[in-house]
């Protein structure tokens, strides 16, 4: 008996599939990371949507990093939330109101049109940009892409290098916890012990519409992160005094990673990058000299305020596999840890945790103390690559595809079971998967 074919009953494929996810996220300029969650732009989620995108359409992940950067500060800060205005302000909470970006933010040259956040993410975007420039160098010619984008990065770079160096020692701190993206991290609960929470009524988290508690941080956990994003505000968003400053080794490393991409666009503009490549040396020597720890075989982060390393192993100190410039010996045992007891890649886990499976605040469904996330799986199967480790980078490769696929694309999963926690369609998770297929 013959069988008809019938295109309509094969279900679509992974990159079909991922490409729906961010068509639906889409808005006319920018990608929101999620539809119910998180409605606006957010800015590290944008670089990965982008590097994503520039294979479906190298002009609209062209102009997501763009949106992105006309919402620069004066001062060089690339602001964590460029706000939607068409989306209503109980939506997502701190909303445009709290931050109150064009009259705080004034000093710091806090743009009048477009209402942002005050603090930053990871600058993963000088990054994005060379790798979309990658996708379709004539386009990004013909729109002289790179050329407009260079300068903004920059000064971005330039903001981070001069601002935020505050333990001295040449890295750059964040001053909250969700500047460095992974905001509910056990690295964040000694410092944040410090920090007096503001009242639970003073302020209406919206996040709860949409997750569930158990997969979210805790009142506790906002109350601190309100308290110290205000302190900031009332502050005129001035770098320096706060309370809280730590230096992470993933926000670090991904500053170093831009800084070798800020190289390649000068080189391609014609002007000399050596300059750019010998900074990306010495933030590389800091990095190592301040935050590696032998005995935990991996970086741990910097308690700035209290002069201590945070005896914490999360994900972000795994991050700097990702430099080309990292001695082979810390490469190694990078490796060794990743694929060890307190990572378990390869062994008990397929994506590799936000947070110590042995660690004791390891939780395998909340936020970042223990679920896997796809941008941190995603950075350390490049960084697994390129330090020739390609039969562990393609395993991992294999098992993003597979969970983000599993998972609906998840924003993250349980690291043993890979079952979806967060929100599903989500951003990067599409964006990411797809970057892996091409
Ligand atoms: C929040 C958007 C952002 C990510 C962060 C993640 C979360 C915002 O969502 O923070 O409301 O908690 O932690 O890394 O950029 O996807």
């Amino acid at each position: 008996r013959e069988i008809a074919y019938d295109p309509a009953a094969a279900p679509p494929s992974l990159q079909v599939r991922a490409a729906q996810v961010l068509e639906g996220n889409w808005t006319g300029r920018s990608t929101v990371p999620s539809r119910g969650l998180y409605p606006h732009q957010w800015s590290w989620d944008s670089a990965f949507i982008a590097i994503g995108l520039r294979h479906l359409s190298p002009l609209r992940a062209q102009t997501e990093l763009e949106t992105l950067l006309a919402a620069q500060w004066g001062d060089g800060r690339i602001p964590h939330i460029v706000f939607n205005p068409s989306v209503p302000l109980d939506a997502y909470f701190p909303s445009p109101d709290f931050w109150r970006s064009s009259a705080a933010g004034r000093a710091a040259g806090a743009p009048r049109t477009v209402q942002t956040s005050g603090i930053v993410q990871p600058p993963v975007h000088a990054l994005a940009v060379w790798l979309v420039h990658l996708a379709d160098p004539g386009l990004s010619r013909a729109r002289g892409f790179l050329r407009r984008a260079y300068p903004r990065l920059a000064a971005w770079h330039r903001y981070l290098v001069a601002r935020r160096d505050l333990g001295g020692g040449g890295l750059v701190s964040v001053v909250h916890p969700w500047e460095q993206g992974m905001d509910n991290s056990p690295c964040w609960d000694r410092p944040l012990s410090r920090v007096t929470p503001a009242p639970a009524r003073s302020f209406r988290r919206a996040d709860l519409d949409h997750g569930a508690p158990e997969d979210r941080p805790t009142d506790l956990d906002y109350g601190r992160y309100v308290r110290l994003a205000a302190d900031y505000r009332d502050g005129g968003y001035a770098d320096g005094q706060g309370e809280f400053a730590v230096e992470d080794p993933a926000f670090n490393a991904l500053l170093i990673a831009s800084e070798h991409a800020l190289a390649r666009i000068a080189g391609e503009l014609g002007a000399s990058g050596r300059e750019r490549a010998a900074r990306a040396e010495r933030l590389t020597a800091a990095l190592v000299e301040r935050l590696w720890d032998p005995a935990a075989g991996m970086f741990l982060c910097r308690d700035v305020r209290a002069g201590e390393p945070i005896p914490e192993r999360g994900v972000s100190g795994l991050i700097p596999l990702l430099l080309p410039g990292l001695p082979r010996d810390l490469a190694a045992t990078l490796v060794r840890t990743v694929c060890g007891p307190h990572f378990g890649l390869g062994g008990t886990t397929r994506l590799v945790p936000s947070y110590d499976l042995l660690g004791e605040a390891f939780d395998a469904h909340r936020y970042w103390r223990g679920p896997a996330w796809f941008n941190t799986n995603w950075l350390l199967e490049r960084g697994l690559r390129l330090h020739g480790e390609r039969g562990r980078a393609d395993a991992l490769r294999k098992g993003i595809l597979h969970t983000a696929g599993a998972s609906g694309f998840a924003e993250y999963v349980d690291p043993y079971t890979a079952q979806a926690c967060g929100t599903t369609g989500f951003g990067w998770t599409a964006a990411l998967a797809l970057d892996l297929l091409h």
